[in-house]
Formats: structure tokens, sequence, C-alpha cells
């Protein structure tokens, strides 16, 4: 049995906000980071995930989260919500801090296990997306790639840009999970691939 079967994924507490490096928690628990564009649906990916609600904000208004965002599930793993990146309403010096924040704590962090992913399917293969998964690779940091919002695709233009998605990111069939936080489609799919970081 893996290690997230025996987590209780309904017990999931928000611990807090980090707008700072020095202000992570201690390293207590292992780590997994949901990192993606504004507006993605990072949120409502963790929420599907722990099959709750309302527990992290899902908001309309993107470039919204600007700090990590820590969870702590079933008193042994945290679920760290990332700021979304690509947000071009902000400046550059907010962005490049955003930036700061996001690449030291995961070049840094000894209990991080992997990282997901988020990208919208419906949406070209975008360059930050294509950078996050380069730098991740480049440093030997586990990561899954969730395409997410199937549920606003048909079949056939999904399995197209599947397609284009995979090539234009360089991605195989093993390293992503289509998934839907409004049906919950690629849940379990998604389940396993985590229980891989813990291997
Ligand atoms: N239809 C559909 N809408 C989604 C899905 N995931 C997110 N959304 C919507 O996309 C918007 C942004 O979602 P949110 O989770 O706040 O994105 P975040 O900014 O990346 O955290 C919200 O209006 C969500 O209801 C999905 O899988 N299917
Ligand atoms: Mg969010």
């Amino acid at each position: 049995m893996g290690f997230l079967a025996q987590v209780n994924l309904a017990d999931i507490v928000f611990l807090k906000s980090v707008f700072q490096l020095e202000h992570l928690p201690a390293v207590e628990y292992p780590e997994i980071a949901f990192a993606g564009r504004s507006n993605v649906g990072k949120s409502s990916l963790i929420n599907r995930l722990v099959n709750r609600k309302a527990l992290v904000k899902v908001s309309a208004r993107p470039g919204k989260t600007q700090s990590l965002n820590f969870f702590l599930v079933g008193q042994a793993l945290y679920l760290v919500d990332l700021p979304g990146y690509g947000y071009a309403r902000v400046s550059q010096e907010m962005q490049a801090r955003w930036q700061g924040l996001i690449t030291g704590y995961l070049e840094t962090r000894k209990t991080l296990r992997g990282v997901v992913v988020i990208i919208d399917v419906r949406h070209a293969p975008k360059p930050q997306d294509l950078e996050v998964i380069s730098w991740l690779r480049e440093r030997g940091i586990f990561f899954i790639a969730v395409y997410t919002k199937t549920d606003k695709l048909s079949g056939n233009e999904l399995s197209k840009q599947v397609v284009i998605l995979d090539r234009g990111l360089g991605v195989s069939a093993s390293e992503r999970v289509l998934f839907s936080s409004k049906t919950g489609i690629g849940r379990e799919k998604l389940l396993e691939c985590l229980d891989s970081f813990f291997l």
C-alpha cells in the first residue's frame, strides 16, 4: 500500500500563508507543491483531491494568491499551494519577487517530494509551463503534469489538445494526468501518480 493510501485526505487544515522564505514552517512532513498559471484551476484541483468543496478559496479574479499556502493533511503531509505565475497585470518587480519565492522554495526545501504542474487543457502550450517543466527536470525534482478542465472539451477536441500539449511541453503519457475538478475525472489516477513521489 502506498503512502497516500494511509493518509486521511479528508483531515485537512489550513496552516499558514508564507510570503517570505524565512517564514516557512519547520521541515516536519513530506510536501507536495501545486504550481500553475493564474486561474488555471489550482485551488479547485486541491479541493477535489481532498474532496472538500471550498477549503482552498476558488477565485474568479486571477493573480490573487501571492503566498505559499500550507495545508496539513492527516497529520502526515503538507500540500503547498504556490502562487500562480504568469499574471500579466502585476508589476515586473512583483513578478520577480513571486518567482524568487517559488524557485527559492522549490530549490531548497528538503522535504519536498514532488510538484504538480497544472495546465489548462484548452490552451496552446505556454512558454512558461514549458519553462517550469524544464526547470524541474534539470533539478531532478519529481513532477506530474495535470491537464485540467477536461470537462470543457468534447472527446475529439480533448484528444487533439492532449497530443498538442504533450508535444509542445515535451511530456510523455506517463508524466501527465487528464483531470476535471468539476467531475472528479482523473482524481484516482493523480493520487496514484502522487504516490510514486514517495517510493
Ligand atoms: N469547468 C471547470 N471549471 C474549472 C475547473 N477547475 C477550475 N475551474 C474554474 O476556473 C476558475 C479558476 O479556478 P481556481 O481554482 O480559483 O484557479 P487558481 O487561480 O488556479 O487557483 C474558477 O471559476 C473555477 O470554478 C474544472 O476542472 N472544470
Ligand atoms: Mg488559487
